[in-house]
């Protein structure tokens, strides 16, 4: 499928033409979940591969042998994309899908299920400034023209995927209609990888041992995803991402928006933030110092790890 240049509008929202279609769109809206289903759920930008990182390392026991072997997008597909399909029909064993759809698209399909829904929410900021720069190297997305002219269309909403508004408070405020749901934010897995991976694990009901989960830990830090073709998007080719414009594992960093936003920017979204989300008891952090950040664990053996961990609190 090549229509780089085509957007799908779909209830209102536009859906890059190149993975998606009025079928593919229909598909997801009316998809069968099975109560073994885990599906991650995101507004782009959040966190969406990393989770997949994290649920594929999880379930492997912290081995990578699949992590290093099978792209995401075949591990864990998007519901919502042309493809989806045929990959879960070749799936063995529990699914694991991905969407970044907003809520009132999925709700009907996720009725009575219990399939575990894991919602992933990362700080306004620094999604507009990750999305801001993948609209520059991703072909399938339109020219953002200026930080300034996106910040304004992605705080209308006016961007692929619809408004981050929207899709946090939709998902969020429906949490008690899904029987098995856990939200964690991008913040939270930066400051403490290994807790998330434990919480992730522990959700899925799928119990690992100390030195397993540092060692999924490990794999899903940013320098090893990094470094990973499976998950660092390098095996799509330039005319569809093109990385001479960026990297899709570009930064990794919580607050990387102090970097590009002007003080009248941040103002902006403030003022917009408070009255969109005046409803919400959500909190988003920031920024988080790097002192605040719990070592990654590289080397060392669970033992070395809370004696480290020890030393610190
Ligand atoms: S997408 O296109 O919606 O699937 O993008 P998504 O995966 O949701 O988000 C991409 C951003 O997540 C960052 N990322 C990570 N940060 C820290 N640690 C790890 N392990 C990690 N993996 C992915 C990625 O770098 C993008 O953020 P920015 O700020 O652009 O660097």
């Amino acid at each position: 499928m090549a229509r780089l240049d085509d957007t799908e509008t779909f209830h209102s929202i536009m859906f890059p033409g190149h993975m998606h279609t009025k079928d593919s769109l229909n598909y997801a809206a009316n998809f069968r979940f099975q109560d073994t289903d885990t599906v991650i759920v995101t507004y782009p930008k959040s966190g969406t591969t990393w989770m997949q990182e994290i649920i594929t390392l999880v379930l492997n026991k912290g081995d990578p042998t699949v992590a290093q072997n099978q792209p995401n997008w075949a591990r864990a597909p998007w519901l919502e994309q042309y493809y989806c399909a045929d990959v879960l029909k070749a799936t063995t064993g529990p699914r694991i899908i991905t969407t970044h759809l907003p809520y009132h698209l999925l709700a009907p399909a996720l009725q009575h299920s219990k399939a575990k829904v894991i919602y992933v929410a990362r700080n306004l900021k620094d999604v507009s400034v990750s999305y801001y720069h993948f609209h520059k190297m991703a072909n399938f997305l339109p020219d953002p023209g200026t930080f300034s002219d996106f910040l304004n269309d992605f705080l209308k909403g006016e961007v692929h995927y619809g408004s981050w508004f929207d899709h946090i408070k939709g998902w969020t405020s429906h949490a008690k209609d899904i029987q098995n749901f856990l939200y964690i934010t991008y913040e939270e897995m930066w400051q403490d990888l290994l807790g998330s991976v434990r919480k992730v694990s522990h959700f899925l009901q799928f119990p690992l041992t100390e030195d397993e989960l540092i060692l999924a830990q490990k794999h899903c830090s940013f320098n090893s995803m990094k470094e990973n073709a499976m998950v660092n998007y390098t095996l799509i080719p330039q005319e569809i991402m093109d990385h001479s414009k960026g990297k899709f594992m570009r930064n990794g960093k919580v607050g990387d928006w102090k970097n590009l936003f002007t003080e009248e920017q941040s103002r902006l979204v403030d003022d917009v933030y408070s009255s969109q989300m005046a409803d919400s008891s959500l909190l988003f952090k920031w920024e988080c110092p790097e002192e605040s950040r719990r070592p990654l664990m590289t080397n060392y053996t669970s033992e070395t790890y809370t004696q480290k961990i020890t030393l610190l609190t």
